[in-house]
């Protein structure tokens, strides 16, 4: 075993320029380790970070205040070749979600003193693709979720993300402060779009006059964002202290990273360029490309192999039929719909993803990637299969994937184990399946009538339902290889 390169945290500024939003394992092995690359190169303590949790995990957030916001990060570009950076950046962690007693808001007042600051000039955001409450297929606002009618009701003490948004954002109105820039960090399309499309529309049900300066006065810049952080698992802590690092806030991640942003920072920013961070024009491009290629490969790999029992991304990858899969996939379905800036080289794309897939050092379970999939698939693989069957192009491979998830979405495998689903519409779910378990043809219909998951003019594409139907009847007859081979053959 090579020793790890270690690189220690530099001594805290104390100063805070940035609020985030979703103290979870991404945001401490991306743009926190983003921002301390930068204060170690620069000797800028103006960015420090105050990170907090507004639903989940307290745990995390005071144990990170215990260890005095220092924690590590495990940068494994394979099993021997380890690079080890202590974080010092954030300099605060504050908790507003809801306690085991069922009390909101612990620190909601502190976390919007910090964001109404004049000193706070960037808000980011990793609250996953739910966090937003849109409707995934529409982009809209979903105005009648008991959190949303909440945050309407009482504004003030706001509960989800758009609400601390907007309520921080009337209170530097209010103080005649100009507003921060609102950085989304999550994997979605036009991420920063939908992430201003949220926060206007919340606050026109409380001023239309606030939503006006909101719509005209924030910025909400799009960022591409792009690195491997499976969740930790115990093996992962065994690893580490085998490094001699106990740490119960460490995060372990691949080598790669990248952060592609838009450059719209009214209030200015870190210049961050020499950490690699490539701020562009227009980010769709890459968005686009890494959210259909990458992720729509992971969730391929999600629903495929879970149904069939393989738990990791690494074991799923071995498997030559399901990287011949995702191959096809990439290269016959998802590239063809992309348009990329002159150079980008997407066989070449391709393969360094199937490459970072098979790092045998990260255990990034399957069962992780398959959540929320009512949230990612419209724009990991329908907007994709849409535009190809606009074209009269079917997408074999992406039927493949719905058929699968569709099954997956039973809470149970192939060989009988259940499994708890983790998605906002696993009710919804769980009554269709109950309703049309055992008529494929009415339960794919169903699936597919999802407006809020499907765009209507896919589901009224009446050679993709039939193929979506086809592999839905081969992988539940003939199992994972039957369905891979039936594809195979078309
Ligand atoms: P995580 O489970 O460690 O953290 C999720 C965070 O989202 C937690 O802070 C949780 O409290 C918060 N959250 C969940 N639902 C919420 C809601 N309704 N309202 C407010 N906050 C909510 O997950 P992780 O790995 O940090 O991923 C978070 C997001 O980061 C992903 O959903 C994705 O959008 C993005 N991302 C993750 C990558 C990864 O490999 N883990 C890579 C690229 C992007
Ligand atoms: C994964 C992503 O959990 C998932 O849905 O597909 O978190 C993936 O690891 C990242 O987008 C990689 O950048």
């Amino acid at each position: 075993m090579v020793a790890p390169q270690r690189i220690e945290a530099k001594p805290k500024s104390g100063q805070i320029g940035v609020v985030h939003l979703g103290l979870g394992a991404f945001h401490r092995a991306h743009q926190a380790v983003y921002f301390e690359r930068y204060r170690q190169r620069s000797g800028d303590g103006e960015w420090g970070v105050c990170s907090a949790n507004l639903r989940s995990s307290v745990g995390l957030v005071d144990g990170l205040s215990a260890a005095g916001h220092r924690y590590h990060v495990a940068e494994y570009a394979d099993s021997e070749s380890i690079t080890l950076r202590e974080i010092g950046v954030i300099e605060e962690t504050l908790f507003s979600g809801c306690d085991s007693a069922g009390n909101w808001g612990r620190d909601r007042g502190a976390l919007l003193a910090r964001m109404a600051s004049a000193d706070t000039r960037i808000v980011t955001l990793t609250v996953t693709e739910k966090g937003y409450f849109l409707n995934p297929a529409s982009g809209e606002l979903r105005a009648d979720d008991p959190m949303i009618i909440g945050d309407i009701a009482s504004p003030q003490q706001p509960r989800t993300a758009p609400g601390l948004l907007v309520e921080a954002l009337a209170l530097r109105h209010e103080a005649g402060i100009a507003p921060f820039t609102v950085l989304s960090c999550d994997n979605m399309p036009d991420n920063g779009k939908r992430t201003r499309q949220a926060v206007v529309q919340l606050a026109e049900h409380r001023d239309a006059e606030l939503a006006r300066w909101i719509a005209r006065e924030v910025a909400f810049p799009c960022s591409m964002v792009d690195r491997i952080v499976p969740a930790m698992t115990d093996a992962d802590f065994e690893r580490l202290a085998a490094l001699g690092v106990i740490d119960q806030n460490a995060v372990v991640c691949e080598a790669f990273t990248q952060w592609v942003v838009e450059d719209n920072f009214p209030m200015g920013r870190p210049d961050w360029e020499a950490e690699g961070v490539e701020m562009v024009a227009d980010v769709a491009p890459f968005e686009t490309m890494k959210l259909r290629m990458l992720n729509g490969s992971h969730s391929l790999l999600a629903y495929l192999g879970a149904l069939a029992g393989i738990e990791t991304v690494f074991e799923g990858v071995n498997r030559d039929e399901l990287r011949a899969l995702l191959r096809r996939y990439m290269l016959e379905e998802a590239a063809p719909t992309l348009e990329m800036p002159a150079g980008i080289d997407l066989e070449n794309y391709a393969d360094s993803l199937l490459a970072r897939f098979a790092n045998d050092s990260l255990r990034h379970r399957l069962q992780q990637i398959a959540m929320d999939g009512s949230q990612k698939l419209p724009q990991r693989w329908l907007s994709g299969a849409f535009e190809r069957s606009a074209t009269a192009q079917s997408s074999p491979c992406v039927a493949l994937g719905m058929a699968a998830w569709i099954r997956y979405t039973a809470g149970q495998d192939l060989q009988g184990n259940s499994y708890p689903v983790d998605d906002p519409l696993a009710k919804r779910f769980a009554e269709l399946h109950q309703m049309h378990g055992s008529d494929p043809s009415a339960l794919v219909a169903a699936y597919l009538a999802m407006d809020d998951v499907v765009p209507g003019e896919l589901s009224a594409d009446k050679k993709f339902a039939q193929d979506v139907l086809t592999a839905y009847q081969t992988l539940t007859h003939d199992g994972l290889s039957g369905a891979l081979k039936a594809l195979a053959l078309n």
